[in-house]
């Protein structure tokens, strides 16, 4: 980039009312990079007869070759538009399902959006998805209606037929808007009526303590009078829609560099008709057609079989002009209409043999479309001055404060959002929202760039002066006659060599370029990281002391431990989550290229070199204290495909942990985890992501040779109720029933305590502690589906709800904002709601923890005759808060009750895989009264309790290992406070002594053996996948989707297409390489998105053998030809390695046959 461009943009960057911070929004292979290119191409950046071609920002090689966008890149552009000059922030952003969380790290910094959807496919699952984001992230979208060239060339609609074909996909994209529109009103106006009912509550409680009697006639509600409409009529909703005559949507084909509003054709209409502009405004688009004899615009095109004004005053004059130069190759009417267009082309473009080349050198001369593109945004787009003060509440809410509840001081910083200074007092905010690497190389400051005019003139000085220096060295060294000529000499050839710096000609100058060149050597193996972020307020300039804000600092913590107006330069105290660091470098974002700042005003989008130290993923940076980490990026995808990577050579470990760290950090969604194997795990959101991920750690960060195993599937393990139905859909009987649950147990290996192991008919599992001082009865029941799914889609809840809960035990007090009290409440009252019946009586009172790591979607229930602990809902209840439970040892060991839960959840009997959707109940818990008398020292007990002594948990099967003791850490955590109260109280015998340990293995031992006492199932994680393919095709679709055990769940004709969608699902455990198969099969025609949705109960048993007679008939002795889940389930256990039942070889002499017939 040139000095001048790049001054320009310095100059435009203390500007905020003209800078637009945009990124490019659609479904994968709408044209995102397409039109990037053509608006990059308009700065003069690329060529722009390589727009379309070169697909600038897709800078990977992966990129290109698979050419689809991985990741999402910035690039500043600058646009003259009316007398104003515009910087334009562009975030080109990739549209495949697996990469995001690209765009929610695109979205976060931008205040608007360009969303494209293609005229030929229009919306698509992806189309939907980047709405809702843009709409979540409160930014203002426009709409590019790209590739109107299909419709032309491929669809061969007419000019008419495009007309209501557009339409439809403009209704369509309106209907996903409008969609989310509602719901948000309808969610705000419930939140309004609340607030005014408790006002109005508030106000019936003082009038009625001040004045009694008026309260009669004062009180609302008397003669009120029931609302039903939704609120939705008195709410302008105009704006949020796209229209043309809205100016908010170009059409365009970003291939052939051509695109238009209809306010660019109103504009040279009324010069050629005279008709008022605004009138066509507001009537090319629509039903109205020219009524050629009165002079009008009249309405009712369709009605009275008339060309609606789009087709004849627009659509034709390009179906006419693609006519002729595609199809009909016409050169007398091309001539005839460039004349008319005023549009002049080179020759060698006229003769080019693909006519294409000639379109597009007249539509990009007649309709440039960056222009049409560029003036949108300007006109349409908001600034970073517009910023709305509910995004600024939202982006400053994080968890479950509300903005109310925040300190004063950071409350008024939401002034310095909104005003968007640069001035000298404003507060440095800043977000980053994703680290990239960047090869060292690549970084401005060890880049060389071509000298300047002055830098030359120095240079050269220098080296004459060095040259002379030694030459009068060498001069009075020998004092021979040759030197005047040397001199002259170095005169004249000079000035080449300096010309080509480096160039070989001159030694000096060599060895003044080694000694610059030595120290980078170093650096260039290295990557480097920039964080891609934006300024909200203030200005940050290059060497400035900063606070890095982790997402969990919380601004209260930090103003009471700082001391007042402290600054990072100042010696801080420690405060957590909070570090200073110093910037180093600052970027401005082009593309490929960095280009070196030293300042960057409020409002711009920016890299920051220097971080990555600091920062992991993303963080929030600021120059006060006061300011609250920004709520986490949105992301839509969850990681789900994992595997474990290895290097090829051991000895490279290292290298190998290196770099997944590295990949971790510039990967937004990537997940990178050792497992309690010691494996090391990748997960990543799908099989295309998983590729990028191996390569980047293959070239980038690890630099070694890598393999990776197959994707390990997760799954989850569940109880169901007792089938109805045999497998040869006979009636069962009640006890074919119970027999058929209890086959497994008696095959169950000898459990170490068995010998006080009872299990009732009824499912009731008690077992006594080794040394006898403690029993537990539990049973397990299913829960019902939604009741799983609630829990699933509240984790985050769940949480938050424990962490409340463990700092009400511990006697510290968490501000928890009302909203969040009100969700609670709420799930609790859902809760109740879903879980009726004699069963669940009072059940939701009694929930006594989720879990596993508690807040899993498992139920542990508290059933013990006699006890009363505090509820879980005991913050929704201020009363309870003081209420202590009976007996202080009974709550000690109550948290060993919990950690045998967690334990029994968090990896299950049949493939140590997690449960789901599993209430255990807690029958039964006697405890000897002897726990004055101190016990014997671990070595009497050791013997018993092998090792599950003193709350240590120690893994017996080596399944749960690491993450068992990740899950027993918050009990640690909690323990500390409570076992320095009851010491005392306990006497000699600690808590944490033998009894606590025991207790632990025993309940967890006991939900395992309740677990198996009920019919077991799997789960398997379930994509969901939408294919669009041709009806010729959608036989093989079908085909690939039942081999794959895939459902289809609808199938829809696309209107105006010969498409077909199909919703499916599909276990992720036969997702691998369907996206291949489908393309291979159908020859590319249909490709699926995948996207996780659900868990789902897989139907067979995977214990099954066959008990009636029929069922030996119909499957045989070993019944092992088309059981799925013992398939999957035998493979976990292979993969963990633990025991798998496996079939010898039986029938020897059959192999020898086969071999024979070879
Ligand atoms: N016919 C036609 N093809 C187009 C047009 N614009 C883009 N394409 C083609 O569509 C394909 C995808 O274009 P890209 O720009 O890479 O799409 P994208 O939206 O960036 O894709 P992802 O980044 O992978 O989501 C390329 O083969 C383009 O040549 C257009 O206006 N008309
Ligand atoms: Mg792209």
């Amino acid at each position: 980039m040139g000095h001048k461009g790049l001054d320009k943009i310095i100059a435009l960057q203390k500007n905020p009312a003209n800078i637009r911070n945009l990124c490019i929004l659609a479904h994968v292979d709408h044209g995102k990079t397409t039109l990037a290119d053509c608006l990059v191409a308009s700065n003069g950046i690329i060529s722009s007869r390589l727009a379309g071609k070169l697909r600038y920002l897709d800078s990977r090689e992966d990129e290109q070759l698979r050419g689809i966008t991985m990741k999402s890149s910035a690039i500043s552009l600058h646009y003259a538009f009316g007398e104003k000059e515009y910087l334009l922030n562009l975030i080109d952003s990739p549209g495949h399902v697996d990469f995001s969380s690209e765009v929610s790290t695109a979205v976060r910094l931008c205040d608007g959006a360009i969303v494209i959807v293609d005229a030929v496919e229009g919306v698509c699952p992806q189309t939907q998805a980047v709405l809702r984001q843009a709409w979540l992230e409160n930014i203002r979208p426009v709409l590019v209606l790209n590739k109107m060239d299909r419709l032309i060339s491929e669809l061969k609609l007419t000019s008419l037929e495009a007309f209501t074909h557009l339409q439809k996909i403009l209704e369509q994209v309106n209907a996903v808007t409008g969609a989310l529109f509602t719901s948000k009103v309808l969610e705000e106006r419930a939140e309004k009526e609340e607030q005014k009912e408790k006002k109005e509550q508030r106000e019936r409680d003082s009038s009625g303590s001040q004045a009694g009697e008026s309260q009669a006639a004062e009180t609302p509600g008397a003669d009120q009078v029931y609302d039903w409409s939704a609120g939705l009529e008195e709410t302008d909703d105009s704006h949020l829609y796209f229209s043309p005559d809205q100016g908010n949507v170009v059409f365009a084909s970003a291939i052939d560099g051509w695109g238009f509003s209809i306010q660019q054709f109103a504009r040279i209409y009324s010069q050629k008709m005279g008709i008022r502009e605004e009138v066509l405004c507001k009537t090319l688009w629509g039903d109205f057609f020219l009524n050629a004899k009165a002079k009008k615009i009249m309405k009712g095109a369709q009605a009275k079989g008339k060309k609606p004004l789009f087709v004849q005053l627009v659509l034709d004059n390009i179906w006419t002009l693609y006519d002729a130069v595609v199809t009909k190759r016409d050169k007398e009417k091309v001539e005839k209409m460039m004349t008319s267009l005023g549009v002049k082309v080179m020759a060698r473009d006229s003769r080019h043999s693909d006519p294409k080349v000639l379109l597009s050198a007249i539509c990009s001369q007649w309709l440039p479309i960056s222009q049409a593109v560029l003036s949108m945004v300007c006109e349409k787009l908001p600034s970073p001055l517009d910023i709305s003060t509910e995004r600024v509440e939202r982006l400053m809410s994080v968890g479950a404060r509300q903005f109310d509840s925040l300190p004063e001081r950071t409350q008024e910083l939401k002034n310095a959002f909104v005003q968007c200074s640069s001035a000298a007092e404003a507060p440095v905010i800043v977000f980053v929202s994703k680290m990239f690497a960047v090869d060292a190389k690549a970084l401005p400051q060890n880049k060389q760039r071509p000298l300047t005019h002055e830098e030359l003139a120095e240079r050269r000085e220098q080296a004459r002066q060095r040259h002379a220096d030694r030459m009068a060295a060498n001069q009075q060294a020998q004092s021979s006659a040759g030197s005047a000529q040397l001199s002259s000499d170095t005169q004249s050839t000079q000035p080449a060599v300096t010309k080509i710096p480096g160039g070989e000609g001159d030694p000096i100058q060599m060895e003044s370029l080694a000694a610059v060149k030595e120290p980078e050597v170093e650096e260039v193996a290295k990557d480097t990281f920039v964080a891609f972020a934006r300024v909200y307020s203030g200005v940050v300039r290059r060497g400035q002391k900063v606070f890095i804000l982790g997402p969990k600092y919380d601004p209260a913590q930090g103003l009471n431990m700082l001391p007042e107006g402290c600054m990072a330069s100042d010696s801080v105290p420690e405060v957590p989550h909070l570090t200073c660091c110093t910037l180093d470098s600052l970027y401005l974002l082009m593309g490929r290229e960095l280009e070196e700042l030293d300042e960057v005003p409020s409002g711009n989008v920016l890299g920051i070199g220097g971080l990555e130290d600091f920062v992991l993923k993303s963080a929030t940076i600021s120059t006060s204290p006061a300011c609250p980490p920004f709520i986490p990026l949105n992301f839509e995808a969850t990681p789900i495909v994992r595997v474990a990577i290895e290097p090829k050579h051991p000895s490279e470990m290292p290298k190998l942990v290196r770099g997944m760290r590295l990949l971790n950090q510039a990967d937004p969604c990537a997940e990178v985890l050792i497992q309690e194997t010691g494996e090391h795990v990748l997960v990543t959101a799908g099989e295309v992501h998983l590729q990028r991920c191996l390569d980047d750690l293959r070239q980038r960060f690890a630099k070694i040779e890598i393999t990776a195993s197959k994707p390990i599937i997760p799954f989850r393990e569940t109880v169901v109720r007792p089938p109805k139905l045999d497998m040869v859909n006979e009636e069962l009987g009640r006890q074919q029933k119970t027999a058929i649950i209890h086959q497994v147990k008696e095959e169950a290996p000898q459990s170490r305590f068995s010998d006080t192991l009872h299990v009732d008919p009824g499912g009731l599992v008690t077992i006594t502690t080794p040394n006898r001082l403690a029993t537990v009865g539990v049973c397990a029941l299913p829960l019902p589906t939604e009741v799983t799914c609630l829990l699933e889609a509240s984790s985050e809840l769940v949480r938050t709800l424990e962490q409340v809960n463990m700092s009400l035990r511990e006697g510290r007090s968490l501000t928890v904002s009302p909203r969040t009290l009100e969700d609670i409440a709420h799930l609790k009252a859902r809760l109740a709601a879903l879980l009726q019946g004699h069963k669940w009586k009072n059940a939701v009172e009694h929930i006594w923890a989720f879990g596993p790591r508690r807040y899993g979607p498992n139920i542990l229930l508290n059933s013990v005759e006699g006890y009363q602990r505090p509820s879980v809902w005991q913050c929704l209840d201020p009363a309870e808060k003081g209420a202590e439970p009976c007996a202080a040892a009974l709550r000690d060991l109550d948290n060993s009750i919990v950690s045998g839960f967690q334990l029994a959840t968090l990896s299950g009997p049949m493939c140590e895989e997690p449960l789901m959707g599993v209430c255990f109940s807690v029958e039964r818990w006697d405890l000897q009264q002897t726990r004055a008398r101190p016990e014997p020292p671990s070595r009497a007990a050791a013997p018993d309790s092998e090792g599950a002594e003193a709350g240590e948990v120690v893994p017996e099967d080596g399944g749960a290992g690491l993450e068992a003791a990740a899950a027993a850490t918050p009990e640690e955590e909690a323990g500390p406070g409570q076992v320095t109260r009851h010491w005392a109280g306990a006497g000699s015998a600690g808590c944490y002594g033998p009894v606590s340990g025991q207790l632990i293995a025993v309940m967890k031992e006991a939900c395992r053996h309740a677990f198996q006492a009920r019919p077991q199932r799997l789960m398997a994680a379930m994509y969901t996948c939408e294919i669009m393919a041709t009806a010729e095709v959608l036989g093989r679709v079908y085909g690939v989707l039942g081999k794959r055990e895939g459902r289809v769940l609808h199938e829809e004709m696309k209107e105006g297409t010969d498409m077909f969608l199909i919703s499916a699902v599909l276990p992720v455990a036969e997702s691998f390489g369907f996206a291949d198969e489908i393309r291979k099969r159908t020859s590319g025609l249909a490709s699926p998105q995948l996207v996780f949705s659900h868990w789902e109960v897989i139907a067979s048993d995977p214990y099954w053998v066959p008990t009636t007679e029929e069922e030996y008939l119909h499957f045989g002795e070993k019944a092992d030809s088309a059981n799925q889940a013992l398939k999957y389930m035998n493979a976990v256990r292979r993969r963990k390695g633990l025991y798998v039942e496996e079939k010898t070889v039986e029938h020897a002499e059959k192999q020898r046959t086969l071999g024979k017939n070879k």
